[in-house]
């Protein structure tokens, strides 16, 4: 029985055949046959259209050889089939689906990330030595031992009885995810440019070439009352209920950065003028046909000196712990902290800023909500003096934030927008 096949790609279909000789020559053959087409047929259509023209045609020209010299295969079916799922631009995609790019069958091939970036198929599991701390105990210094412990081990920790009501965090949620499936593509035309915050949908992103799974909103949130006039006015509750999460989110980041400082061992109050900018950059990755080919976000640090992220009960972030991929629980009511390049400046090195990413997953959409308290453009980042002696020499030069910012591209084409300079 002849069995057809749909590959995503024609780089799937080589590995599958990659120790069949036979499968190779046609592979061959296949690829004569289309170059020779797309030369002939170049000059008489669009690229877009001769493409798909082509893959037709060589399909069919194939097929009637191979029928003709009874070598008709399964194979050529499949390569027929991977090479009209060959790539299709993003602008196609969207007008096909109606603007949501992320409808789709199968990944587009400018969603897919190389193999050394993807995820990949191999099941990567959830990471439970990455400590759930208790904020609500009376012990603080129980607390601080194990803050200082978890940065230093993971660079990522997550607190629980937090002191924030679990209803701030999900109505916040569910406030972003009205954002992002209610936004229509005038309204995302238009804010994009607009000062004072961006949104960013996978249209716009590209790393290396490739779109990320996800659409992204950034804006700065504190000084909340200067702030909250140029966010978003819809949905009606935006500036309402995300400015009351932000406003919780700050007390419970000084809660930490004060803990973090006695267990550091610098003066309290160190962080107050280090924390003074909070930018908030919610995402949501909708379902993916297939998460082991997508990213939501490449791997990455954190340009802060702590982010704060709410990441409700669909988890899809990962750590490298060791050498490897590992995910962060999604544990109920939890807030994700991680520690961000500047901690790790000013510490000295004792806490550790750790690469991280986001993917995907096929059953349903992930909605996440980061929080970056970093300091100000002019404040001068360096190793806490009291920190240094002659066995702990400084491990990093000062450096003007900005100026580290500029230097390592941390916000991209965006930095400007999204710099909070007053
Ligand atoms: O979606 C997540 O959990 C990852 C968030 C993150 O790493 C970021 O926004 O930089």
């Amino acid at each position: 029985m002849l069995e057809v096949r749909r590959f995503r790609h024609l780089d799937d279909f080589v590995r599958e055949n990659e120790g069949d000789a036979r499968a190779r020559l046609r592979l061959l053959g296949f690829a004569i046959c289309w170059t020779g087409f797309e030369v002939f047929l170049g000059s008489r259509c669009s690229r877009e259209r001769g493409r798909r023209r082509t893959c037709g045609s060589v399909g069919f020209v194939s097929a009637v050889i191979s029928l003709s010299r009874r070598t008709l295969k399964p194979t050529h079916f499949q390569l027929f089939i991977a090479m009209a799922n060959e790539e299709e631009d993003l602008k196609a995609i969207m007008e096909k689906h109606n603007t949501k790019w992320f409808n789709v069958e199968c990944v587009p091939q400018c969603f897919t990330f190389s193999k050394e970036e993807r995820p990949g198929d191999a099941p990567i599991p959830i990471c439970n030595k990455i400590p759930v701390i208790d904020l609500g105990k009376s012990q603080k210094i129980e607390t601080i031992k194990q803050l200082l412990q978890a940065g230093q081990e993971f660079g990522f920790f997550q607190v629980i009885n937090h002191g924030i009501l679990e209803n701030v965090a999900t109505q916040t949620l569910s406030t972003f995810e009205e954002f992002f499936n209610n936004m229509t593509d005038e309204e995302k035309v238009n804010v994009a440019s607009r000062k004072g915050w961006i949104f960013t949908g996978s249209e716009e992103e590209v790393k290396n070439g490739v779109h990320l799974w996800r659409d992204n909103i950034k804006h700065p949130c504190h000084p909340l009352d200067k702030c909250m006039q140029s966010w978003p006015d819809k949905p009606a509750t935006y500036r309402e209920v995300v400015g009351r999460y932000v406003a919780e989110i700050r007390m419970l980041s000084l809660t930490i950065l004060e803990l973090i400082c006695q267990g550091l061992g610098i003066e309290s109050g160190y962080f107050n003028e280090q924390s003074e900018v909070q930018l908030l950059s919610a995402n949501n990755y909708p379902a993916c046909p297939d998460p082991s080919l997508t990213l939501g976000i490449l791997k990455h640090f954190d340009p802060s000196l702590i982010t704060i992220i709410y990441q409700g009960n669909v988890s899809g972030l990962q750590v490298l712990v060791d050498g490897k991929w590992m995910c962060v629980e999604a544990v109920p009511n939890a807030f994700v902290v991680n520690i961000g390049n500047q901690l790790e400046i000013i510490s000295n090195g004792k806490l550790r800023s750790v690469e991280h990413r986001a993917v995907t997953n096929s059953k349903e959409a992930r909605t996440s909500i980061a929080i970056f308290v970093n300091p100000t453009p002019n404040s001068i980042v360096e190793p806490a003096k009291v920190l240094l002696n002659d066995s702990n020499p400084p491990l990093y030069k000062s450096i003007l934030y900005k100026d580290f910012i500029n230097a390592s591209k941390a916000f991209g084409a965006h930095t400007d927008v999204i710099q909070n300079d007053s």
